[in-house]
Parts: C-alpha cells; sequence; structure tokens
C-alpha cells in the first residue's frame, strides 16, 4: 500500500505554482521535508481545519491564475470536522480539491484507531453531493491528482494509505510567519 510520503512526492512534483494548505501532525512534516515553498501553508496544530481553509482560499482565488487551490487532511480530521463538506457542497468552490490521506488511524499521536476503520468517507462525500475518488496505490493516486487539477471542482481525493510515519524534524515557525508568506505568495500573483 502507498505510504503518505510516497503520495506526497507526487504531489509535490505538480504543485509548484499551486496553494497547497497540510494538516497537521506528519502531513506538514513530510510534506515540508520534501522542501519548502511559499505557496504551501504549513498548519500547526488546527487538526480538521484544512478542507474549512481551502473553501475560504478557493473563493477568494476565482479570478486568479492558479488551477486548484488544495487542501490535504487526515481521515481523523475530516471525521472530526464533516461539516467542511458540506459547505463544499454548498458553496461549490470550483478550484477547491481536498485530499484525505486515510490509514483508519491518528498516525501522527501514536496509530490510535479512528473512526473511518467503519466509515467509507469516500462516500461521506458522495452523500454531501461531492466528487469522490478513492485510491489506493501511487498509479491510481497520480492519475487522479493530475484529472482532477484540470477539471472543475469541488473534488475529493480519497486516499486509502498505510498508517507508517517517517521520521522528520518538526515545524517550530511562528505560524503568523508561515500565514504571512502563504498570502503574500498568493497576493503577489496575478
Ligand atoms: C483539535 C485537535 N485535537 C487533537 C490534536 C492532536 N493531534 C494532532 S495530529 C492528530 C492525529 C490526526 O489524525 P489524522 O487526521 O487521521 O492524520 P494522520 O496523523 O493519521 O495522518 C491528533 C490527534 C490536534 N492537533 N487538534
Ligand atoms: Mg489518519
Amino acid at each position: 500500500m502507498m505510504s503518505r510520503l510516497d503520495a506526497l512526492k507526487i504531489l509535490y512534483k505538480y504543485t509548484e505554482n499551486i496553494p497547497v494548505i497540510s494538516s497537521c501532525g506528519n502531513t506538514s512534516r513530510e510534506w515540508a521535508s520534501l522542501g519548502r515553498r511559499d505557496n504551501h501553508l504549513y498548519m500547526v496544530d488546527t487538526m480538521g481545519l484544512t478542507p474549512s481553509v481551502a473553501i475560504g482560499v478557493s473563493l477568494t482565488l476565482r479570478k486568479k491564475g492558479f488551477k486548484k487551490c488544495i487542501g490535504i487532511e487526515g481521515d481523523g480530521g475530516i471525521l472530526m470536522n464533516p461539516n467542511s463538506l458540506a459547505s463544499a457542497s454548498y458553496l461549490n468552490p470550483g478550484k477547491w480539491l481536498l485530499i484525505v490521506f486515510d490509514n483508519e488511524c491518528f498516525a501522527s499521536t501514536g496509530g490510535q484507531c479512528s473512526l473511518a476503520s467503519r466509515i467509507d468517507i469516500s462516500r461521506v462525500a458522495e452523500g454531501f453531493n461531492l466528487k469522490a475518488i478513492q485510491t489506493d496505490n501511487v498509479e491510481d493516486f497520480e492519475r487522479a491528482v493530475l484529472e482532477s487539477i484540470e477539471e472543475e471542482g469541488p473534488i475529493v481525493i480519497h486516499a486509502k494509505i498505510s498508517p507508517e510515519n517517517h521520521k522528520t524534524s518538526f515545524i517550530n515557525d511562528d505560524p503568523a510567519v508561515l500565514a504571512y508568506k502563504f498570502t503574500s505568495f498568493i497576493r503577489d500573483e496575478q
């Protein structure tokens, strides 16, 4: 099965100029370990909120050149904030692409079992009338990312991943500085 880092490496290839908001814990750490970019907002501690933040950013980007705004969330995070799926469906942000890494556990805090072991997140997204693509290997994940970047959203990629974490360093930057870099990048882009 694909690991979180395998999937992030694929995503990294296609997001040099796409705003990406990554969830807390190991996701942001592994994402940052691939190389920091100002168009990537590394969230610190805000579990479950990347889909919501990405909705807001997607709506502000309607008239900008970016093809998408991507949020990355975990299964634990999305099931803590499923309301973000209802909001995405209702507000219909065309540039919103949510990637849910589903390892059926809270991997970043020790691998405790999450609700996802008994809930199919693709079906939850579809229940909110969102397009959902489920993947469990690198080839399908890459294809889903490439197709979704080109297609009008909102779209959810539900990526099943293995529960392992890769050893990475903590992100100790001031969150205000991380947010400032990200908003400056978006503001300066025509
Ligand atoms: C509101 C809140 N509760 C708990 C935490 C602690 N915490 C950080 S990451 C994490 C696990 C997240 O699980 P999941 O979203 O499935 O991501 P994974 O680590 O499995 O990739 C937890 C419990 C937090 N940061 N915020
Ligand atoms: Mg998880």
